[in-house]
């Protein structure tokens, strides 16, 4: 009997890819060239499973030209390039990668917010550079972090990751907004104090992005925003690309609007806001918050494991849109 196709987007371990071998007749992107909108078409054109992550887009025109299609499984905890309703109404499942990377992305929102208020890269650059001649007083002299004020927008299991670092390990103030109140069960334990948006803005002396990215969230943080925050801040983007307007920010990092930014992930990534490019006062890595081996092999083993769960046995593991299989 002929095994069920599907299609591996990008390159992945080849421990997964062995397992999907042995069961699906499997279209590997071996050579992890990210595909245009045509070329995925393409690919997937007769599949009946798809593992994806940020870089492929699932829309209506593709779920169009692609009748046969079960499930794609995104191996990443964000979805924003899954049109879900779309899914929803094709019939096709989506499933992400939630859990498995909370603890690894919160650890790396706290190593960009230490790296940007102490200026961990930009004076490393000055090292290499060879302008190292002297000791002087004020030589890179960042913002505290023990004791200062983190601002959280957005506290899913990401964000309290961060709040529990921030108040247990750091010995500082939490202030979160969300879309919902934490229980107060939960903000005892993450030591976390709910506010508006405008006062976290005003208050905190590091702000932290850990939104998941929709039309709501487009530029949650712009030139306004910027304006509201104290000159000796730092914002820290471990969402996505879109919820901050990087020009904008660019424009307050070079008036000095406010101190300094850590960015992991970026408007129309992998480009960056040249302006961006060009400022000192910005920490920028490029979208590897959840990449430790362990967690990336994790979030593979779970993508690859949805599919075959639903695929070979017609179960769920972490959907997305569960009423597919109603
Ligand atoms: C992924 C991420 O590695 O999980 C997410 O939402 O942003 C990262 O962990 C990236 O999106 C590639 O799929």
């Amino acid at each position: 009997m002929s095994k069920p196709s599907i299609l591996v987007a990008r390159a992945i371990f080849p421990e997964v890819l062995n397992q999907l071998q042995q069961v699906f007749d499997v279209d590997h992107n071996q050579d992890d060239v990210v595909m245009s909108p045509a070329e995925l078409h393409a690919r997937m054109k007769g599949k009946v499973g798809a593992l994806t992550t940020g870089s492929e887009r699932i829309d209506g025109p593709l779920l169009h030209a692609c009748p046969g299609l079960k499930i794609v499984a995104n191996m990443a905890v964000g979805y924003n390039n899954f049109d879900v309703d779309a899914m929803t109404k094709a019939g096709v499942l989506a499933t992400n990668t939630p859990d498995v990377l909370t603890e690894t992305t919160a650890d790396f929102g706290f190593a960009l917010l230490m790296a940007t208020a102490r200026r961990v890269t930009e004076s490393e650059h000055f090292l290499r550079d060879g302008k190292w001649t002297k000791w002087s007083y004020d030589m890179f002299a960042g913002a505290e972090v023990h004791g200062s004020t983190v601002g959280i927008i957005g506290m899913g299991r990401i964000g309290q990751g961060i709040a529990r670092r921030a108040a247990h390990g750091f010995g500082m103030q939490v202030l979160y907004h969300n879309r919902s109140r934490l229980s107060p069960e939960l903000e005892l334990e993450c030591k976390s104090r709910y506010v508006d948006k405008t006062t976290l803005l005003r208050e905190a002396d590091h702000v932290v992005l850990v939104v998941p990215y929709s039309a709501a969230s487009h530029h949650t943080i712009g030139a306004n925003e910027l304006a509201q925050m104290k000159p000796t801040a730092t914002l820290i983007n471990i969402a996505r690309g879109g919820i901050v307007d990087d020009a904008a920010l660019a424009k307050a990092l070079k008036d000095r609007r406010i101190a300094a930014a850590g960015l992991d992930v970026f408007e129309g990534e992998p480009q960056v806001h040249p302006e961006l490019l060009t400022v000192p006062n910005v920490v920028l890595t490029p979208h590897i918050a959840s990449a430790t081996v362990k967690t990336r092999m994790a979030m593979a083993q779970l993508a690859a494991d949805n599919l075959m769960d639903y695929l070979l046995r017609g179960q769920t593991r972490t959907p997305i849109n569960p009423e597919v299989c109603a």
